[in-house]
């Protein structure tokens, strides 16, 4: 007997012409990345992720930001996508086969969506798999011994410190990327949200602007938050049970565990 609610997103999903997916730290929980906001543990527990992920925090102490980017980029290396990012693969390509759109926009940094076989991903923030210069911009390709140094890199061409390629506190985001997204959010028919807090903005704006274009927002979340008091179909539940139940209820197959 699948949960009425599961079967009122399928049904949501498999009618739609346009499909928009955001997603947040959470979706990358089950593969044993800590989210955003609980990401400080051990010798990183005294410090607000807020506060390292600024400019100030920049400033104030590139050495300590430099750490502690590379403790989150090894910590990568280790993990693999879990369920919720295969069945988002699933969805995409079964909904692009059938010629309709889709659009998959993260706040997150890492690159599991992408590992898990999704194809038309946009990062919101950035990604930590690449670093440029704080001075010229210049992309700057990680070398081994960068990883486990105490301060930044410098740029070959102007000597500026080279810093991860992601979007601070403060900071505005890739102009091309967030037009994308505002546009995305008023065309969508569905949007699928998996695993945000809806805290940090622009991206929790968007779920709004969706359902004020009449868009049918799902909200899939172990925890209520501002975005599934809006959903009209919210899913209770950890990403990586839900999505992939959504997904089976649609006659999709997923590949990959
Ligand atoms: C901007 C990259 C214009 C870095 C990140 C004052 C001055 C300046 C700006 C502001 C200001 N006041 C407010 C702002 C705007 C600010 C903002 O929104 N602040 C918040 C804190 C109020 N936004 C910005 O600054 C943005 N830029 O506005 O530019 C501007 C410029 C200047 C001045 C004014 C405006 C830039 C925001 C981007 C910041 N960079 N990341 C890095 O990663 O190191 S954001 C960071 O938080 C991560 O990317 C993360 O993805 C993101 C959001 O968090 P979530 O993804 O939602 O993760 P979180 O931990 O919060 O929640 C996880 C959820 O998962 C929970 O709900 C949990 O229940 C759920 N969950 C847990 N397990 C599971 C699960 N869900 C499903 N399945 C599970 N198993
Ligand atoms: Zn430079």
């Amino acid at each position: 007997m699948v949960d009425p609610l599961i079967e009122q997103a399928a049904r949501a999903l498999s009618s739609a012409q346009t499909i928009l997916v955001l997603t947040g730290a959470g979706v990358s929980a089950e593969s044993g990345v800590p989210t955003f906001r609980e990401a400080q543990t051990g010798l990183w527990a005294r410090y607000q992720p807020e506060k390292l992920a600024s400019p100030e925090g920049w400033a104030a102490d590139p050495g300590l930001v430099w750490r502690w980017y590379m403790a989150r980029f090894g910590g990568l290396e280790t993990v693999r996508p879990n369920p919720g990012h295969y069945a988002l693969a699933a969805l995409e390509a079964a909904i692009s086969e059938d010629g309709r759109e889709f659009v998959l926009f993260t706040q997150n940094v890492d690159h599991f969506h992408e590992v898990a076989g999704s194809r038309r991903v946009r990062h919101l923030h950035g990604n930590l798999a690449s670093y440029r210069c704080s001075g010229c911009d210049r992309s700057y390709p990680l070398r081994p011994e960068d990883r486990g140094a105490e301060q930044p890199p410098s740029c070959p061409s102007c000597g500026c410190l080279i810093r991860p390629d992601v979007v601070w506190f403060g900071e505005m985001l890739p102009p091309g990327v967030v037009e994308e997204a505002w546009t995305a959010s008023r065309r969508c028919d569905v949007m699928l949200v998996v695993g945000t807090s809806g805290q940090v903005y622009p991206a929790a704006q968007f779920p709004h602007v969706a359902r004020d274009a009449g868009a049918t927002v799902i909200d899939v979340n172990p925890d209520p938050t501002p975005i599934s008091r809006i959903a009209q179909i919210y899913l209770q539940g950890a990403s990586g049970v839900m999505v992939p139940r959504v997904v089976a209820a649609m006659g999709i197959e997923t590949e990959g565990s």
